[in-house]
């Protein structure tokens, strides 16, 4: 990836789209294999459509050290075998940190290191901050699409298999009153 000049970057929120843009991602229920807590509902999704869950759009600014990239991130609404859905959640290898602005609808930052998990409520304003060593994961709460701003160091990289191994302390689930956190292992 090259260096880009200074610039202005628009978000178009009807459109979800970024201009200039840089590459974008949907992220299918199929990628998010391992990650539901119910697998046999996770299959069934996947069988039934497929559906989209979220998708990511970035700016130019390319993930390079010193760089500083952004992207918006778009999760649908909805709910499998009860699990609020969710992004796959991610480790930076080298220990960075990064901070998310809330856009639209309603979310949650939910933000492991291994022991202790934390939970931010993100509504449009609020800015989640992320220190170096908090695996992080977004869950969209509410029952319209939830977006927000990403902004984080070029060489932070992203680790799925360290929450593919270590999990992130607690799931999210819509109980009939509010959220229902629950163990991650044990659901
Ligand atoms: C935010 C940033 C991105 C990340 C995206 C989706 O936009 O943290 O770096 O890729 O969320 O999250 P994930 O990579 O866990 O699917
Ligand atoms: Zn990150």
């Amino acid at each position: 990836a090259l260096p880009v000049p200074p610039m202005s970057i628009r978000f178009d929120q009807g459109a979800g789209t970024l201009s200039p843009e840089g590459p974008t991602l949907t992220r299918r229920m199929s990628d998010l294999e391992g990650l539901f807590r119910d697998s046999e509902a996770w299959a069934a999704a996947v069988a039934d459509g497929d559906p989209i869950v979220y998708s990511v759009v970035s700016s130019p600014v390319p993930e390079i050290d010193r760089e500083l990239p952004q992207s918006i991130t778009t999760i649908q609404p909805g709910t499998t075998a009860g699990e609020l859905w969710m992004t796959k959640g991610h480790q930076h290898p080298n220990h960075q940190g990064e901070i998310y602005l809330c856009i639209s609808g309603h979310g949650g930052l939910l933000m492991f290191d291994g022991t202790e998990t934390r939970w931010v409520d993100m509504t449009p304003g609020t800015i989640g901050y992320m220190p170096p060593g908090w695996a992080h994961r977004s869950i969209n709460v509410g029952d319209e699409p939830y977006s927000f701003l990403a902004v984080y160091p070029g060489g932070a990289g992203h680790d799925y298999g360290w929450v593919l191994e270590h999990g992130m302390g607690q799931r999210v689930l819509a109980g009939a009153d509010g959220l229902d956190f629950v163990n991650y292992v044990e659901g």
